[in-house]
């Protein structure tokens, strides 16, 4: 049995970030896991373009230009939806998600969906922390998709 894994260890590539601004106080420590893993991993800054959108409902948006540029092997989108007493908690996550998806679909570009939807605050602050934190899983899931991309055929 042969399991084709997409590895960490793309280095000349391009990666575009967008972050949203609301909730600024968790999407910047996403933003920070994601930026310290992909220099981990040795992409150099010049590689990494950060964009920065009002809210998470936006993303797409920003994420369907850039992928349209046909330059980033890669799209990471960032975001922080925290429940409310409203439903507009459900309208902003589900569009950053259909969105992300539509997108990443339409131009067989990985776009990838870290926009973290919590019920409270707490619960952000604890998946955009030190140990457990969104934007380094999903600078992860960008190398690996651009590696595992190459590899199907
Ligand atoms: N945007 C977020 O990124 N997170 C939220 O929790 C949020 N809430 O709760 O309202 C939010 N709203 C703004 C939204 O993303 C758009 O920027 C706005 O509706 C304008 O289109």
């Amino acid at each position: 049995m042969n399991i084709i894994k997409g590895s960490l260890e793309e280095k000349d590539i391009n990666i575009a970030i967008v972050v949203s601004r609301f909730n600024e106080i968790i999407t910047d420590k996403l933003l920070k896991g994601a930026w310290d893993f992909l220099l981990s991993k040795e992409i150099s800054e010049d590689k990494i373009k950060i964009y920065q959108v009002p809210g998470a409902f936006e993303i797409p948006l920003a994420a369907e230009k850039l992928a349209s540029l046909k330059k980033y092997d890669a799209i990471i989108g960032l975001g922080a939806v925290i429940k409310g007493e409203t439903p507009h908690f459900d309208f902003v996550s589900a569009a950053a998600a259909n969105g992300i998806l539509n997108t990443s679909l339409k131009y067989g570009v990985p776009v990838i969906f870290g926009v973290l939807t919590t019920n409270t605050i707490k619960q952000a602050l604890e998946r955009s922390g030190g140990e457990s934190n969104k934007g380094v899983d999903c600078a992860q899931t960008a190398l690996e998709m651009i590696s595992l991309l190459k590899k199907i055929d």
